[in-house]
């Protein structure tokens, strides 16, 4: 360790460790925009963590940035100095040079990390803002799910670093020089033709306004507006757990009670969860899965998350026909809401809007896959991230911590079990899977539901599981985030791994972190271990714990589907894939 001085007090600083690491520390905040440490991202483009520093023995000062600056022996540093101050608000106001400051219009008003910035430094002026250099940046609509406007690049490159390094999708990169200088999708190509899957990763890191999702809160607002319109609402089993935040609640706080109570307040006409839809799932794919066992084929992968199918569509597309043609949870759900729900509640399937509220970019996409819509008409019509989701409840004045809790009263499609709503986590799929083939394969439950083999974090784990009779013992293994993913994809294709069922989520933590989630500031995955302990308690206190003991599915396939993968459940549940 060293001995330093910051700001006129003595500190002790590792060996290691740079003067921005040291100062927060110790307490002393230095400005940064650029940096973000959970991702170790310290690529020092952004200048605003200006500090001077006098080297033992020497008179004069230089002024160096914080976050690529080694502490040293003796070093002083001075992180409020009037030169500092004056540098630092210089700095701010050169990147607001050719930034787009219509702070009303745009998605990240209030929770900018720019803004924070420019209000740390005390911004008054704006001297060289230039709106035609502005206005020559590019915004790309081209995706259904994300929108990219470099009018409000900073150029920080934390979405380069997260696609590159977190993702290994590497769709983004630099692109032009000097002035002109802001992020591309490779080889120049818009959102949609590139090798991007949407899983939102790089909005999340996004310090500013410069990517997000594409915004239909208007639509929805349209809908519940129109008396010729029924709307059907569902919500995501992480959406409830990774929600109370943007109201003031702790992480990981379960406000399902609260969502419904505010979708009532919104006049939703039906509130249904999609985890029912995941419990459907269960049913479908362990069935599925046990067939293609005893036909010895293996592996297959799970289907539900839009990002690792786009993945697999986009990147590997050898492997499709190893993926479950079981369609999503999402997609169940909007398919039954069309169907079986109308039939039940004796109303006109044409009047039905199927409105999704997901903790998912890729979901937008997922909703509008040409399998997805049948003679014009859609099997979901709208998906709102967690992020819109807020906006809407902000645009309709309602306060979610002022509501009551309310409760799900569909009885049809709203009731779920603990294995239905773990689907939210990492490996959460898989232990709800095997509950359910376990007991097919056996007839009677598993002993110990909750599998603690699958409940890990790292990127990849892997298990032996015994589902007894027939199948014997199966080997699986739980990947999230794409980098692990293209890891074991690569392995399979080699042949030197093999697995019987592979569940793959596309966002590190699965959807509890997924793109869509609310965005915190210099910080990433942080909330994704209590939003799944959350899941893991709601299990536990769910009276059926395993998706083929939930009632209201019992009837489902009782009074309609008749019986799991069976021609109308084929029909009705099932998708294929294109490269
Ligand atoms: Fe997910 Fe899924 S778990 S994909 O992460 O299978 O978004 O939560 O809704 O469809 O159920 C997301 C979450 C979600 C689907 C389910
Ligand atoms: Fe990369 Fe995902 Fe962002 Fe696309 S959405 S650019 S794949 S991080």
């Amino acid at each position: 360790s060293l001995r330093a001085t910051l700001d006129g007090a003595a500190v002790i600083a590792g060996a290691d460790e740079t003067i921005l690491t040291c100062a927060r520390r110790h307490g002393v905040h230095i400005p940064t925009l650029c940096e973000l440490h959970d991702i170790d991202h310290t690529p020092g483009t952004c200048r605003v963590c200006l500090v001077e520093i006098r080297m033992p023995g020497q008179e004069r000062t230089q002024i160096v940035t914080a976050c690529t600056t080694p502490m040293q022996e003796g070093i002083e540093v001075m992180t409020r100095s009037k030169q500092v101050r004056e540098m630092q608000r210089l700095q701010v106001e050169l990147l607001l040079a050719d930034h787009d400051q219509d702070c009303a219009t745009c998605t990240r008003h209030g929770n900018c990390e720019l803004q924070d910035v420019a209000q740390f430094v005390g911004l008054r002026s704006n001297r060289f803002f230039d709106h035609d250099r502005v206005a020559a940046r590019p915004i790309d609509f081209s995706s259904p799910a994300l929108i990219r406007d470099m009018t409000k690049c900073v150029r920080c490159q934390r979405c380069i670093a997260i696609c590159r390094d977190g993702q290994g999708v590497d769709a983004l990169v630099v692109a032009g020089t000097g002035q002109e200088t802001s992020v591309g999708l490779r080889y120049g190509l818009s959102q949609a033709e590139s090798t991007c899957v949407t899983c939102g990763q790089c909005v999340l890191v996004c310090p500013t306004g410069a990517l997000g999702e594409r915004d239909e809160t208007e639509r929805v607002i349209d809908y519940l507006n129109d008396p010729e319109v029924i709307t059907v609402f569902q919500f995501a089993p992480a959406l409830r757990v990774g929600f109370g935040e943007e109201f003031g609640l702790p992480s990981g706080t379960n406000v399902e009670g609260q969502i419904i109570a505010a979708l009532r307040r919104l006049r939703a006409d039906i509130v249904l969860d999609t985890n029912f839809a995941a419990d459907v799932v269960i049913m479908e794919e362990g069935t599925e899965l046990l067939r293609r066992l005893s036909e010895a084929r293996r592996p297959t992968f799970t289907s539900c998350c839009p990002a690792w199918i786009n993945f697999a569509e986009e990147h590997y597309p050898d492997i499709l026909p190893l993926l479950s043609s079981t369609k999503s949870p999402q997609q169940v759900l909007g398919t039954i809401a069309k169907t079986y729900l109308p039939e039940r509640m004796g109303i006109d399937p044409a009047r039905i809007r199927v409105i999704s509220l997901m903790p998912c970019t890729a979901k937008k996409d997922e909703a509008v896959r040409p399998q997805f819509i049948h003679d014009g008409v859609p099997e979901v019509d709208v998906v709102l991230t967690t992020r819109e989701f807020a906006r809407l409840l902000k645009r309709e004045g309602i306060d979610l911590r002022a509501l009551a809790p309310s409760a799900f009263d569909n009885p049809y499609m709203s009731e779920y079990s603990g294995a239905g709503a773990i689907f939210g986590t990492t490996g959460g799929v898989m232990e709800a899977a095997v509950r359910t083939m376990f007991y097919v394969v056996n007839g009677r439950e598993l002993e110990t539901i909750e599998l603690q083999q699958l409940r890990g974090f790292e990127g990849v784990r892997t298990a032996q599981v015994e589902l007894g009779g027939a199948i014997g013992s199966v080997r699986v293994a739980m990947c999230h985030g794409l980098k692990p993913t293209r890891q074991i994809v690569e392995a399979v294709r080699a042949g030197t791994a093999e697995f019987d069922f592979i569940e793959v989520m596309a966002c590190p933590g699965g959807c509890v972190d997924g793109g869509g989630t609310l965005r915190s500031k210099k910080t990433y995955l942080r909330d994704a271990l209590k939003r799944r302990e959350t899941l893991f308690g709601i299990d536990r206190t769910r009276k059926a714990r395993q998706s083929h003991n939930n009632a209201q599915v019992q009837a489902l396939y009782r009074d309609y589907l008749e019986h799991p993968y069976s021609e109308k459940a084929h029909h009705l549940l099932h998708t294929y894939y294109t490269d």
